[in-house]
């Protein structure tokens, strides 16, 4: 009993045992990703439904960050317009003034407010004229590549606040 297996367990707990630091070693595989792209969702989103149909209309809501890094978002797009990017308006010598943002940074454990005045998404080129009520997917492109999916409601007026703390 103490002779015989011991050659065969010691090879292979070798074989177990020495890749295992180099995987670890390697650093970023699969959970950070994950881990990443829970950490953020919007909340409450909308776009504001125009009079009449327009080539370029404007979604808001709440960019939550429920992690304790920093998130960036870097792009966004969705399947029902040609492009999506996110724009701030200022007022500049009193005339107000939308930039895009090449970067939004939400605080760890804070939120971004896209309200209309302020930041938001510029949603250009829809491939149809949206009804009142009607649900659009976006995504979120974060700094890494991760990717978080959202619903924005078409409606007339911002929805009533929900959840958060
Ligand atoms: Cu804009």
């Amino acid at each position: 009993m103490r002779t015989l297996p011991i050659f065969s367990v010691s090879v292979l707990l070798a074989a177990v045992l020495l890749p295992a630091p180099r995987a670890t070693a390697a650093g970023p595989v699969a959970p950070p990703a994950a881990k990443a792209a829970a950490c953020l969702s919007v909340e409450d989103g909308w776009i504001r439904l125009p009079p009449a149909p327009r080539p370029m209309l404007a979604g808001f809501g709440r960019i939550a960050n429920r992690c304790s890094e920093v998130q960036v978002v870097v792009a966004a797009r969705s399947a029902r317009f040609g492009e999506v990017s996110l724009h701030e308006t200022r007022v500049v010598d009193g005339v107000s003034r939308m930039r895009e943002l090449e970067r939004l940074v939400v605080a760890p454990a804070g939120e971004a407010l896209l309200q209309p005045g302020g930041l938001h998404l510029m949603l250009m080129q829809p491939d149809a004229a949206l009804a009142n009520g009607e649900r659009v997917p976006l995504v979120l492109v974060l700094e890494g590549g991760h990717e978080v999916d959202a619903i924005l409601v078409v409606a007339g007026q911002a929805p009533q606040r929900t959840g958060g703390e």
